[in-house]
């Protein structure tokens, strides 16, 4: 990894453009300002996922486009971009990178505008190194753009998808209304981000200068341009003692379906106690890939893809999928699930642009115990890594999962013993990492060094529901609407929390976000009662909240419910929380918290925010704060644990003015 430069000022400076027409303004640093989720990389130091590539974000490169953001606003460009900031390029525009390291390969994040009637649009992107080496990328929006209600919809011209539905616009339901309530369109725009990778074909050293340009003649208005990781790649991983699927019939150009090939060598390799190699190339799977007992080793996730369109099933599946498309399976836990499954090192490029919750096209799915996935890049699939347990000893570790519809990673009813590390997880439609204890309890789970950037829906880490589960050393930024980066949730039919929750050091970033529904800030974390009192044992130690652009910390109880639920025995210790928009905790629930050492500064509003269970009783706040001692720091009001507000004092307002704290900063 590089060393950041993060002190560069901005440098203005003049060009005249070679095609002789007006001169053209260039914006931004010529130095590489290196970060991990736009921060500082000392800032997050030992947190989130150790990676092979260097993050470098497009608005704090040289551009003679314009900067958009920040600004946090749901169903905007710069909200959904990392940072919360991004370069607009229109044709003609460039933005340049000075490489940091030796480079052979990149990724680019990037936004194009959708078709007027939906589907999205392909625009071409030159890439110049030094003024020369031309190469070009296809970006598309075909896999952008989501609108409207849940399940979301790809007609930006829809009118409202449930009017029968409260929604927030209106603060009403369409229907009831005389006349009906329409809303605007495009309603609800979400999802605007894509990335593709390239390998450039040749290496360059530090200091070359990348540049992205919009040729002339694209046909794209704008081309908004938000982040580039930038890497060495190595030669190609080959295994000679394996079954080759080669020598089964695959087809390595993605001209030919390989999915029976690679099924002959699955059962091949079983029986000669093989691994299954896929060579570099690009195989065209259409369907799911069903594993148990087998290894399947690829020469790594830049060079081998297996890649696949989504297929129309003529009669639904039993789970009640209607499509099917590119996946790797475990057998059905019914049926006794799948075991000693080994994935490495290949890509799996889905083809999915709608959420059908039903549908199982995710990129690895099924029950797979005492198996490993590692070192995956998958893209476009429904949800990255979506498990049906019951199932135990599973490890998945430094998987790329990127541009989802729904989820990154869930580990879904009675997933145990299993571990997910060092995981990179960007742009989903729904929770970036969740253990779902729907029917059976996750338990004894790791979610360790994952980093999540920009989940557009819910949360970046979230659990409903288990029993001693662990959630440690995450970095987690820039979730923009009905979610937070980290959540503790009796929700969605999910079994009790017992035993112990362990919420450790972990850093969010730029969370605790505005709650569309509810009209209120939320917290980085928060805790929600929505179907049964949360009492586990939760742990909230070691935890650094950054930046939050309302709360830090939110314990919350859905109103219909705040008299038959509560939130207690939960545990809050060596806690910084540097930046809040508002408090450092929000109560909205009837309980109690301990704090130790929790430390805060640049506080926007009053340190506590205690509504209770909003009875505002004589005898106080239906919550109450137990301090433990070493609660230093505040902000705009002084100490944000005051001894004034304990243990039970009411403070509530639901909106107070929000103050943008300053960037974080070293403690
Ligand atoms: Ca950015």
């Amino acid at each position: 990894m590089a060393v950041a430069s993060t002190t560069v000022a901005g440098v203005a400076l003049s060009v005249l453009s070679t095609g002789g027409t007006a001169s053209a303004q260039v914006s931004g640093a010529s130095a590489p300002v290196v970060t991990r989720a736009a921060l500082d990389p000392a800032l997050v130091a030992g947190r989130g996922a150790s990676v092979d590539f260097a993050e470098q974000e497009a608005e704090k490169a040289s551009t003679t486009g314009s900067v958009i953001g920040p600004d946090r606003s749901a169903y905007t460009l710069p909200a959904e971009a990392s940072g919360r900031s991004a370069v607009k390029l229109t044709p003609g525009q460039y933005v340049e990178f000075t490489l940091p390291n030796t480079t052979n390969a990149i990724t680019v994040r990037y936004s194009l505008p959708d078709a007027p009637t939906g589907g999205g649009i392909t625009a071409p992107l030159s890439v110049t190194v030094n003024g020369g080496n031309r190469t070009s990328l296809t970006l598309t929006s075909q896999y952008a753009y989501l609108y409207n209600l849940y399940p979301f919809s790809n007609d930006p011209n829809a009118g409202v998808l449930h009017p029968d539905w409260w929604i927030t616009e209106c603060s009403c339901v369409p229907n009831s209304q005389t006349p009906p309530f329409t809303v605007s369109t495009p309603f609800r725009p979400n999802h605007f981000y894509d990335e593709q990778r390239l390998l450039l074909g040749r290496t360059y050293r530090a200091g070359d200068k990348l540049r992205l340009t919009v040729p002339a003649t694209s046909p794209a208005a704008w081309t908004v341009i938000d982040l580039l990781d930038s890497q060495y790649v190595g030669l190609p991983h080959v295994d000679v003692v394996a079954a080759n699927v080669l020598a089964f019939g695959a087809d390595p150009s993605g001209r030919r379906d390989s999915a029976g090939a690679i099924d002959k060598a699955i059962a091949f390799a079983k029986k000669a106690h093989l691994k299954v190699y896929i060579p570099p190339g690009v195989y065209q799977v259409n369907r799911h890939i069903i594993v148990d007992n087998v290894t399947i080793v690829g020469a790594g996730s830049w060079y081998t893809i297996i890649k696949g369109h989504q297929v129309d099933l003529a009669t639904p599946a039993p789970d009640g999928s209607v499509h099917t498309g590119v996946g790797f399976y475990g057998q059905d836990a019914s049926v006794g699930g799948s075991t000693n499954v080994h994935l490495s090192g290949f890509a799996i490029e889905g083809d999915v642009r709608e959420r059908i919750d039903t549908d199982q096209v995710n990129g690895v799915g099924g029950a797979l115990s005492n198996s490993t996935v590692d070192g995956l890049y998958i893209h476009h699939t429904k949800v990255g890594i979506w498990l049906d347990g019951p199932m135990t000893n599973l490890k998945l570790t430094h998987n790329v999962i990127a541009d989802q519809i729904a989820d990154g990673i869930n580990f879904h009813t009675g997933v145990t013993q299993s571990t997910a590390s060092n995981n990179v997880i960007r742009n989903t439609g729904d929770d970036a990492m969740a253990m779902w204890s729907e029917r059976t309890a996750d338990s004894g789970d790791v979610f360790d060094h994952n980093t999540v950037q920009t989940p557009v829906l819910a949360n970046g880490i979230a659990l409903y529901g288990g029993t001693d589960n662990t959630v440690s050393n995450n970095l987690i930024a820039d979730p923009i609407r009905e979610g937070s980066g980290l959540q503790v949730g009796s929700r969605f039919g999910a079994q009790p929390f017992t035993g112990h929750v362990w919420i450790t050091n972990n850093t969010t970033v730029r969370a605790g976000t505005y709650e569309l529904n509810w009209n209120i800030g939320l917290g980085a974390i928060w805790i929600y009662a929505l179907e049964r009192s949360i009492d586990a044992d939760v742990e909230v130690v070691g935890d650094n909240f950054l930046d939050n652009t309302y709360n830090a910390i939110m314990l919350v109880v859905d109103f219909p419910v705040k008299d038959q639920y509560s939130i207690t025995n939960v545990h809050f210790k060596d806690i910084k929380v540097d930046g809040t928009g508002t408090s450092v905790l929000s109560a909205r629930s009837a309980g109690s918290a301990s704090f130790a050492n929790v430390d805060a500064r640049n506080v926007g509003a009053v340190g506590v925010n205690n509504c209770g269970s909003f009875h505002f009783t004589g005898a106080g706040s239906e919550f109450s704060l137990t301090d433990l001692g070493g609660n230093d720091g505040g902000g705009t009001t002084g100490a944000w644990l005051a001894a004034w507000e304990l243990p039970n004092t009411i403070t509530c307002d639901d909106r107070p003015p929000v103050v943008v704290p300053p960037a974080p900063s070293p403690w």
